[in-house]
């Protein structure tokens, strides 16, 4: 008795991992977004793709970062997100951000946030 128990218990965990090794290939790797600051008065958060992001799916993205200017800075913050780069360096960072479901995000460049902001929603 003992022994069927097993064996159905070792058949399920075999089972499991074949469905696991089987959604893995269908994941996609982290998707990736590209924050830009600079060199002028422009800050922009993109896709992969080149997208503006304007709504995007809850979950783990990468965002890179590419602050082109001393007098800018990236700032992006939401439930769960509050990261920015410094307004005097310059530089590329890459972040690793979990986005919440049905939230509001903003990006902004402190020194100028009146005219260089964004903001997206989640799904
Ligand atoms: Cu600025």
């Amino acid at each position: 008795m003992a022994r069927t128990i097993l064996l159905v218990a070792a058949t399920a965990a075999a089972a499991l991992v074949g469905a696991l090794a089987l959604a893995l290939p269908g994941q996609a790797a982290t998707p990736r977004l590209v924050a830009s600051v600079g060199p002028g008065d422009t800050i922009t958060l993109r896709t992969a793709t080149g997208a503006r992001v304007r709504n995007l799916r809850a979950g783990v993205y990468t965002v890179t970062v590419r602050d082109r200017s001393g007098e800018h800075n990236f700032r992006i913050s939401g439930p769960g997100v509050r990261k920015a780069t410094g307004v005097g360096s310059t530089g590329t960072v890459t972040w690793k951000v979990r986005l919440a479901r049905g939230k509001v995000y903003r990006f902004v460049c402190d020194p100028h946030s009146d005219d260089m902001r964004g903001s997206f929603r989640t799904r």
